[in-house]
């Protein structure tokens, strides 16, 4: 992606439906695919704020059908939050129309911008402060996963297609290796080796789905602890963010996801793998949480395998940031040469730790199963 040429802004953000007198903008949060700012106007007394976005158009090549797959479940999200009660404000992303009623404007650079309200009060973790932190987000998104059971998962576009078939990103990672554009496949042999011993276990989740023993769902597919925003004052989970990967999938893609991200006792880019476990509290934790809200829609082949999914999910990180890495960097945006690698050896640190802790895994879903 080109830089955001900040010239255009006064341009931009005059294309938006925002209330108030504009006050300024400034870069916010830490994602690592779009570029995202907060935007304030103020009212009288009343400061309102919104979150502008560009899409990351190289990641995303379909930025239309993507809006399409947000407009339809943030509708779908606010109207069941109306009808339990709540507060779809707060609980669900809101979409600021444009002056044209459109939910996108195209800038003269190509950019693709939208924007939402800003759900105040709240925080985003880049790891969790403690286990009930944890235990909220998963409660997020498994009430994300719970409301929308029904909402028919065949319309919703695939975004990045093939975005979590395991298998395929073996195939990406096999050519990023061959290609080794950067000669850094030399220094990397060991992490090589230990995606290639795992290659078979890649398939497991992709053959239940063919065999029909896994039911296509509705799935976010970047459920990382950052993807929640959680109250800054209760500590409850508030709402689910980053809809961009909103596609059919597997749920437990969702859940590994989490896992991945939040039962670590590092961050995700931590150099120091001393410090790098796989916290079968933090699992608990989240496994707890997601079954108490998602448990009854979710069947038994899905239960059995959440371990399954942490672990792939773990492991298939992992290959898409040594592929990053092999590849010269050019997805993730990077803040030094060696984080992708970093990234990745975080990865596949835990899932090595995983499988020592597997049976206890099972264990600890069985005993949150049912309840
Ligand atoms: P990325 O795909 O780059 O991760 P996100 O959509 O997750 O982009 O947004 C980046 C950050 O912006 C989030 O981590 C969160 O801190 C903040 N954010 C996004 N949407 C909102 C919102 N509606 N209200 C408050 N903060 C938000
Ligand atoms: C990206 O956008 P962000 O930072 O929430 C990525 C996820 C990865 C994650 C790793 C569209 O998520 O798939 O798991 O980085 N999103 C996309 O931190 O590729
Ligand atoms: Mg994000």
């Amino acid at each position: 992606m080109k830089p955001v040429n900040k010239a255009l802004f006064p341009s931009i953000v005059e294309k938006f439906q925002f209330d108030g007198q504009f006050v300024g903008l400034l870069p916010y949060g830490s994602g690592h695919i779009n570029d995202t700012y907060s935007v304030i106007f103020q009212m009288d007394e009343h400061i309102n704020r919104y979150i502008l976005q560009r899409i990351n158009t190289d990641v995303f090549c379909n930025p239309v059908e993507l809006m399409e797959n947000v407009v339809g479940v943030t509708r779908y999200l606010h109207s069941a939050i109306t009808k339990a009660g709540g507060d779809p404000k707060r609980e669900t992303l809101n979409l600021i129309p444009t002056v044209d009623g459109s939910y996108y404007y195209v800038d003269e650079q190509g950019g693709y911008w939208r924007a939402y309200l800003f759900i105040e009060n709240t925080v985003t973790l880049q790891r969790a402060r403690n286990k009930a932190d944890f235990y909220e987000s998963a409660r997020s998104f498994g009430r994300f996963q719970l409301l929308l059971a029904d909402y028919p998962a065949e319309t919703l576009h695939e975004t990045i297609p093939l975005f979590h078939n395991t298998p395929n990103r073996i195939l990406q990672f096999q050519e990023a290796l061959q290609a080794d554009k950067k000669g850094r496949a030399d220094k990397v042999r060991k992490e090589i080796d230990f995606v290639l011993e795992r290659e078979e276990f890649t398939h497991v989740l992709v053959d239940l789905q063919a065999q029909g023993k896994l039911p296509l769902r509705v799935t976010h597919n970047d459920t990382k602890l950052n993807n929640v925003l959680i109250d800054a004052g209760t500590g409850l989970g508030i709402c689910v963010i980053d809809l961009d990967t909103v596609m059919p999938g597997l749920s437990l893609n969702d859940f590994g996801d989490s896992i991945r991200f939040g039962a670590s006792t590092a961050a995700e880019d931590e150099p120091d793998l001393s410090k790098v476990n796989f916290d079968l509290d933090l699992f608990e934790a989240y496994t707890q949480g997601y079954l108490e809200v998602a448990g009854k829609v979710l069947t038994d082949a899905e239960i059995d395998n959440l371990p399954v999914g942490a672990k792939m999910l773990t492991l298939e990180c992992g290959i898409r940031f040594l592929t990053d890495y092999l590849a010269g960097d050019i997805y993730f945006k990077t803040a030094h040469p060696n984080q992708n690698l970093d990234r990745a050896r975080t990865q596949f640190k835990l899932v090595q730790d995983m499988e020592e802790k597997w049976d206890a895994m099972f264990d600890i879903v069985k005993k949150h199963r049912n309840k």
